[in-house]
């Protein structure tokens, strides 16, 4: 027989006791009522979820029932304490040898306050450390359900959600509007454990094998000599290695696109970027990309607007996002797949799947929708919540399994182990927002940050002493089982699959999908970028690279920095356009979007009021522009004023009305106010705040509608009243339907002149 057998057997004869007094040599004890198992090979039954694993529970400050108004106070108690419970009589002065004496060493309370706020920073993270992230419900369809066991993805069931979006590049202090990537993590609370979905809003990566990420990451991030440029990729060593590296081509084709300079995330796309492998309950595969679709549509800022909200809005998109959740306009996306055949050699159409410079386009492989993402709370405190959060790709739940892209199996360590530095140890998974919700037990113990007060003596396993627990599940129980992929005979070689060499197709294929106006914003975007480098030597390398795209393009970039346009190094690709890659020609929904209602001291308050009324309607955001601060009107009817000449700019309005005669004769304005240094207004003359708002607002494209004497504001501004997308009506909510209607287009894009 076995020995080991032998004593687990006799451990739980003692364990079984019967209750009548503490087990043979523990004088003392009180009596423990003990499980009566017999031999440790019966699981138990699942552990409830305890408490602690669900989420934080935190409300939004607004709109929120019950509780709203404690939820939002730093302190419920009445009285300060010390981090210990004492309550405290005074914490504006150190304790001191008299009112000008030295302040003394025993000042407990001082040392607390003063240590604890030494520490207050954790290290930001090493990329996407600057973000924004909301709390949400994914609801799924179950049309995935037949390719997939996922429990979260079977029909109509309900999962917990919290998404962070951020930019890669800049610090975490720096701008949200500049032109980069940006990440779109999902963190799926599963009845199964959780389920990390860490996309971008771009495809496709720079790199193809994991190994080269601390090389892209160098030489984008600010250079290390004087740590500039922040946030920007428009500076040498990015370009350097860019052209050097050309399977860089494709993503930074898409970077230097509009897709770089979003509109809003909740305006953007997001995608898994690496081709995943779902399994089945019969054990069928199936290879899948994630997509996530926005139901406002895919729109970009344009660059000068993009860098005007740098300087007036750095927090553009965050304070966008937390809005929208606020007023209840909460943003969605449904999640989707591209599926392909699991064949051994893991390419679709020619493509391969395993290489993540590739897309396949939509029009190969349709988005099949699975579930709907709603983002509906904003989270209560941003360091507990948005900055320690702790995404995975390796957080996965049965029924979703990786693939052999080199790229994500860098990332399956690399996640984990930046937790270590940033998040100080091993426990990261016990803070509150990091926590599954599905009953979590395991055997880890210890370590820095420890906060479970793990009962028992028998983290191991096998052990008879807890009745064998926990046992191991198996298919019928639940468990992530691996997908049983044959990996073919090989032999070791630090080197790429023959299929990675394609580096021109791909973004060839991208640039001639995009529409004329979207070609003209990525030559401009390069002739800048470019033009920002010192280096002839990359300025001429990154030509040949854009050569090797489209010579168009390349011609169009050189005569913008002045140099002449190399050749072709290879031949063209022969590809055909992918229409859906465009991100203009459909119509979208408008809610949700800005319109400011710019009105003048005389301005027509009744009007605004109607049109306000209107454009809350509409399910969009009015805020009403006026000289100065407080009310228009007065009385029961007065309009409160949202912004005033000072503080408003045309970046922050999707389309603008002009109600009555806006900045015409005020003399709010003087030179203290001057954004672009133009004269001081004379009286009779428009005011030029509000020249420069109507005058920018045209410039990029944005529908304007102008009612009750509001020409005049467009005449100051050099706007023609019959240009493309200015709407001149009798009244403001005329007005408002014709500029809602542009607005499901984002643009009037006829304002843009297009060569190419
Ligand atoms: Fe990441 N990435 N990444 N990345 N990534 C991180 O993890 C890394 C890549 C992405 O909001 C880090 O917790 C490597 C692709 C997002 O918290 C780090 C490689 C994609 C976020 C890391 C990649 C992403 C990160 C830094 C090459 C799109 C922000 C802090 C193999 C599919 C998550 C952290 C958040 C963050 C490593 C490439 C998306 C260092 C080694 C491809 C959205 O672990």
């Amino acid at each position: 027989a076995n020995p080991l057998k032998r004593v687990a057997n006799k451990v739980t004869e003692s364990l079984k006791g019967g209750g009548d007094g503490p087990p043979e040599g523990i004088p003392g004890r009180p009596a423990v009522e003990s499980p009566s198992v017999a031999e440790p090979t019966e699981p138990r039954e699942p552990l409830p979820p305890k408490p602690d694993q669900s989420g934080p529970d935190t409300v939004s400050p607004t709109g929120q029932p019950t509780g709203a108004d404690q939820a939002r106070m730093a302190q419920s108690g009445s009285y300060l304490t010390t981090a210990q419970g004492a309550r405290l009589y005074d914490t504006d002065h150190s304790l001191k040898a008299g009112p000008r004496g030295p302040v003394l060493l025993q000042d407990h309370h001082l040392r607390e306050k003063v240590m604890h706020f030494d520490h207050e920073r954790i290290p930001e993270r090493v990329v996407h450390a600057r973000g924004a992230a909301a709390h949400g419900v994914f609801q799924s369809y179950g049309t995935a359900a037949s390719l997939t066991k996922a429990a979260f993805l079977a029909e109509d069931v309900e999962t917990p959600v919290f998404v962070r979006f951020s930019t890669v590049v800049g610090s975490r202090g720096s701008a949200d509007t500049v032109r980069d990537t940006r990440g779109f993590a999902t963190k799926f609370y599963t009845s199964e454990g959780v389920f990390d979905l860490v996309g971008n809003n771009i495809p496709v990566f720079f790199i193809q094998d994991a190994i080269k990420f601390p090389d892209i990451i160098h030489a984008v991030k600010p250079q290390p000599d004087r740590e500039i440029p922040q946030a920007q990729s428009a500076h040498d060593t990015f370009w350097d290695f860019v052209s050097l590296h050309t399977e860089a081509t494709h993503h930074t084709l898409w970077h230097i696109s509009d897709r770089g300079i979003p509109r809003s995330f909740r305006m953007m796309e997001g995608f898994g970027v690496h081709t995943f492998r779902l399994v089945n309950a019969e054990d069928g595969t199936t290879l899948v990309k994630f997509h996530w679709k926005p139901r406002l549509g895919v729109h970009s800022l344009v660059w000068e607007e993009a860098q005007i909200i740098n300087g007036v809005d750095p927090d553009f998109h965050r304070r966008d996002l937390a809005d929208a959740i606020e007023s209840g306009a909460y943003p969605q996306w449904e999640l989707g797949i591209q599926t392909f055949p699991d064949t051994p050699d893991q390419t679709f159409e020619g493509i391969d799947l395993l290489d993540p410079t590739n897309i396949v386009p939509e029009e190969l492989a349709p988005v099949q929708p699975v579930g709907l993402l709603t983002l509906n709370r904003n989270p209560s405190n941003f360091f507990a919540e948005t900055e320690q959060v702790a995404f995975h790709v390796g957080h996965l739940v049965p029924g979703i399994d990786i693939t052999d892209d080199p790229l994500l199996a860098g990332r399956l360590f690399s996640y984990l182990d930046t937790q270590i530095t940033r998040l100080g140890g091993p426990n990261f998974p016990q803070i509150p927002i990091n926590r599954p919700h599905a009953p979590v037990n395991d055997m880890l113990r210890d370590g820095m940050h420890q906060t479970a007060v793990h009962r028992g003596v028998a983290p191991y396993r096998p052990n008879s002493v807890d009745g064998g627990c926990p046992f191991t599940a198996g298919a019928d129980t639940g468990a992530y089982i691996e997908a049983p992929v044959r990996v073919p005979e090989a032999t070791k070689v630090r080197a790429a699959p023959e299929s990675f060499a394609d580096h021109f197709s791909q973004p060839r294929r991208f640039w001639l999908s995009m529409s004329p106006v979207e070609r003209e914003h990525i030559i401009g975007a390069y002739t800048f970028e470019l033009g920002k480098c010192y280096e002839q030597a990359v300025k001429e390398r990154a030509l040949q690279v854009l050569a090797n795209i489209d010579p168009e393009l390349c011609e169009a970039v050189a005569t913008g920095l002045g140099l002449p346009a190399p050749k072709p190094t290879e031949p063209l690709a022969d590809v055909e356009p992918s229409p859906a890659l465009s991100q203009l020609g459909r119509t979208w929904p408008a809610d949700g979007r800005i319109v400011g209602i710019v009105t003048g001291e005389d301005g027509d308050v009744d009007g605004v009021r109607a049109v306000r009324e209107a454009v809350l309607n509409a399910g969009m955001v009015p805020l009403v522009v006026a000289p100065t601060g407080g009310t228009l009107g007065s009385g029961d009817g007065a309009l409160s004023v949202q912004r005033t000449y000072a503080t408003a700019r045309s970046v922050e309005f999707d389309a603008v009305l002009l109600a009555g005669t806006p900045g015409v004769g005020s003399d709010a304005y003087t030179a203290r106010d001057a954004k672009s240094a133009p004269s001081p207004a004379q009286p009779g003359t428009t005011d030029p705040r509000v020249s420069l708002l109507v005058s920018e607002a045209f410039r990029h494209g944005k529908a304007i509608g102008v009612w009750a004497g509001g020409e005049a504001a467009l005449e100051a501004a050099g706007v023609p009243t019959d240009a493309p997308g200015v709407i001149v009506s009798d009244s403001g909510t005329a007005a408002l339907s014709r500029v809602t209607e542009l607005l499901g287009a984002h643009r009037v894009w006829e304002r843009f002149n297009t060569q190419v």
